[in-house]
């Protein structure tokens, strides 16, 4: 039986269910709500103790890491294969899957932290709040998710500077998309479905004009929408964090 703690509305929460739904795979969800910070709770903090989500548990044993957890997902049955055949394509996937990890997740943090969860911690009660920051694994957690929660205008400038990041992460996307269909090679593939959640959150954050001279990434983009698992993978209306103003 596959567990997956999870937030509907986070980036590595949606490759993974992305992973799952492509996969055909039957899973329990444990919700671990971001907006109140409960990945900071003592009782999932024994599940994954550096307070992260996604977490899945496979008969009660705890996998972590969304790459991992996406491979792991894809060895489970032969059917459906997202990772490729040949070695040097499943090499390729694989940096795509990295560069996911170092460039586009880090770039979509800021602003979500700033733009989107910064109005969620504002709704929570301060000692709530401190309960929670209490808990971080890191003081540099703490120090991040504190100066989120704090009262004030959002750093506006840590939002330009993953503008720019963002710009030259679709740069980069787009020259390896004009050679080929998928960002893996020809083949639908991991890499795609770790890249999806920063369509999806640039979209919430109302930056998708950022693609609009990029001819490859929106091929690319009506490709991934038209995927069967990109919907059964995204929130409910409901399950967003609100959006920016
Ligand atoms: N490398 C990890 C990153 C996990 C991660 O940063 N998850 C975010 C949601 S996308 C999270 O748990 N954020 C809450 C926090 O940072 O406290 C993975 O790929 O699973």
């Amino acid at each position: 039986m596959l567990e997956l703690y999870h937030d509907w509305d986070a980036f590595c929460c949606i490759k993974v269910r992305f992973c799952l739904a492509e996969k055909k795979l039957a899973w329990t969800s444990r919700w671990v709500d971001l907006q109140n910070m409960a990945q900071l709770t003592p009782a999932y903090l024994a599940v994954n103790p550096k307070g992260l989500v996604p977490a899945l548990l496979d008969d009660g044993k705890v996998l972590t890491e969304s790459s991992v957890i996406n491979e792991y997902l894809d060895e489970l049955s032969p059917e459906y294969p997202l990772v490729p055949e040949a070695p040097l394509d499943r090499a390729h996937m694989r940096i795509w899957v990295k560069f996911q990890e170092d460039v586009l997740h880090p770039s979509v943090k800021a602003p979500t932290y700033q733009l989107m969860l910064r109005r969620a911690f504002a709704l929570m009660s301060p000692a709530l709040l401190e309960e929670r920051i209490a808990q971080a694994p890191t003081p540099e957690k703490a120090a991040m998710l504190r100066k989120a929660a704090a009262a004030g205008t959002p750093d506006l400038g840590e939002v330009e500077a993953a503008q720019t990041k963002m710009q030259a992460a679709l740069g980069q996307m787009e020259a390896r998309l004009a050679q080929c269909q998928w960002l893996g090679g020809e083949t639908f593939s991991l890499a795609d479905i770790a890249a999806a959640p920063f369509i999806d959150r640039l979209e919430e954050l109302k930056f998708a004009g950022m693609w609009n001279n990029k001819p490859a990434v929106r091929r690319w983009i009506s490709q991934v929408k038209a995927r069967p698992g990109y919907a059964a993978a995204l929130p409910e209306a409901t399950q967003r964090i609100p959006e920016p103003i």
